[in-house]
């Protein structure tokens, strides 16, 4: 008898503990949810490039393209870029018609640099200061 309810309790303490952790991966999921909304980079959509005026991706990106952007209320702002696109790599030109000096990303795919958080010490590729002079952006192959 003393063995049957000894059994009887170490499955009750089993569930319970089952219970408690499914109440803290459910607690989990919902702080993973709810963190990308604030600042960072994963806010720029999966296929994008994404541009922000603030160093380190903050709040919601202030310049978004598909295929290329021409900059307005953000020209010569830019201090933070990603790529999140799936094929092509992007590029971000100091002119405003996609020509001449500019510097470039890779796409997750590649691998690579695909993100700079801070543009006024370069790239990967380049130490020259890129703070606040990006005017147009696009994706290439
Ligand atoms: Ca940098």
């Amino acid at each position: 008898m003393k063995g049957k309810i000894m059994v009887t309790t170490m499955r009750k303490g089993r569930k319970s503990l089952a219970a408690i952790g499914l109440s803290l991966l459910m607690a989990g999921g919902v702080l993973a949810s709810a963190s990308p909304a604030s600042a960072a980079w994963t806010d720029c959509p999966s296929g994008r490039s994404c541009l922000w005026v603030g160093n380190n991706y903050p709040g919601l990106p202030n310049g978004i393209f598909v295929s290329d952007i021409v900059l307005s209320s953000s020209n010569n702002q830019i201090n933070s870029i990603v790529n999140n696109g799936t094929t092509w790599r992007s590029r971000f030109f100091d002119s405003s018609n996609f020509t001449g000096i500019n510097i470039s990303l890779n796409n997750p795919a590649r691998g690579g640099q695909t993100r700079d958080p801070l543009l006024s010490n370069g790239t990967d590729a380049t130490p020259v200061n890129w703070a606040n002079k990006i005017s147009s952006a696009e994706f290439y192959s």
